[in-house]
């Protein structure tokens, strides 16, 4: 089984940079599949997200697996449910953002696992890529995720696959914060419902990437290494 490549629909130029004189593609080996889920997959999966959102809600996950902010200000809603490795975003109390290596986060669940093998399957993700982590992202209206680079500790390549409503990811060698949710970019692309980004190289490297404030709820999986 191969899975789709979409085609990748973006809205601006081919994102090139100049690094040390020299013309580079910030995206350079992005790719964008479709139809590796069905239907029924993607049930079982949402079904699988809310009732961890609600573990989560009930104080019955382990501390670091789930985090809901205060919604102060407009955008700042999103909430993230990290699953066999916990990334510290913030900087803490001096402490620059990490990976935590020791255990505590939940464990991935089991569909989330049968997630992976299903890329790996349909040759999506490589075969000896080994992705032993997730973050899950909700969004509500409204709710973004700023201008990052993952952390160069976790493992590439890392893939996003998103549910319940498309919106458009930005990148940029520098992305242009316009206000709460609003961003200035060199390149964006449309995720549609069910499509699994694949981030590798100068697209996960060098380029930053964000979540503009989305229109209605919006799901997303990434798992990395
Ligand atoms: O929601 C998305 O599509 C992007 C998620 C992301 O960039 C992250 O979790 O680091």
């Amino acid at each position: 089984m191969e899975g789709r490549r979409a085609p990748i629909a973006n809205g601006s130029e081919p994102a090139q940079v100049k690094i040390d004189g020299k013309r580079v593609n910030l995206v350079d080996r992005l790719e964008l599949y479709a139809d590796v889920f069905s239907k029924e997959d993607h049930k079982e999966i949402l079904e699988c997200v809310f009732r961890l959102r609600d573990l989560g809600r009930a104080g019955l996950l382990r501390e670091k697996t789930y985090s809901e902010p205060e919604k102060w200000m407009r955008g700042n809603g999103r909430i993230t449910i990290q699953c066999g490795c916990c990334y510290n975003f913030a900087l803490k109390d001096g402490v620059p953002p990490e990976i935590l290596q020791h255990d505590q986060v939940d464990l991935m669940p089991t569909i989330l696992k049968k997630m992976i093998k299903r890329m790996v399957r349909w040759r999506v993700l490589p075969v000896d890529c080994i992705l032993n982590s997730c973050i899950i992202n909700i969004y509500d209206r409204g709710d973004y995720i700023p201008p990052h680079i993952d952390h160069h500790d976790f493992v590439q390549p890392f893939s996003t696959v998103s549910f319940l409503h498309e919106c458009d990811i930005l990148f940029g060698k520098e992305i242009v914060v316009l206000g709460p949710g609003e961003f200035r970019e060199s390149f964006k692309i449309l995720l549609p419902i069910g499509s699994i980004l694949v981030l590798q190289k100068n697209g996960a490297d060098l380029a930053k990437h964000c979540i503009t404030g989305v229109p209605t709820r919006r799901v997303s999986v990434t798992f990395r290494g």
